[in-house]
């Protein structure tokens, strides 16, 4: 009976432990959502050494890939529900817009 209990308890705690680091992680970085011929917010504002995490929402065949129009960052291919996360350790404001679709753009503000 003990031991059941210390079982069920190692589990709850390593649940919460990772459901908090989870909740670190999507409360910290600003996202970005993209899909076929739009990302959201267009523009972003972050603090220099800040992180912003890209989201692809839809179905793309091959993917959405982020790339800076100055080739300063690009993401790997991000299938329906993917995220990548860059961060920025420059100031500027750093343009991008999707591989696929390049009309697709995005800035980021780096202070
Ligand atoms: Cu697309």
């Amino acid at each position: 009976m003990n031991r059941r209990i210390t079982r069920i308890q190692r589990f709850t705690r390593a649940a919460l432990v990772s459901f908090a680091s989870l909740l670190v992680v999507s409360a910290g970085n600003p996202t970005v959502e993209l899909s076929h011929h739009q990302v959201s917010p267009t523009e972003l504002t972050i603090q220099k050494g800040e992180a912003v995490t890209f989201v692809n929402r839809v179905n793309m065949s091959g993917g959405h890939r982020v790339v800076a129009d100055d080739d300063s960052f690009s993401s790997p291919a991000l299938e329906k529900g993917e995220s990548w996360t860059h961060t920025f350790e420059q100031t500027g404001a750093f343009h991008y817009h999707l591989d696929q679709h390049p009309g697709t753009r995005g800035v980021i503000h780096v202070e």
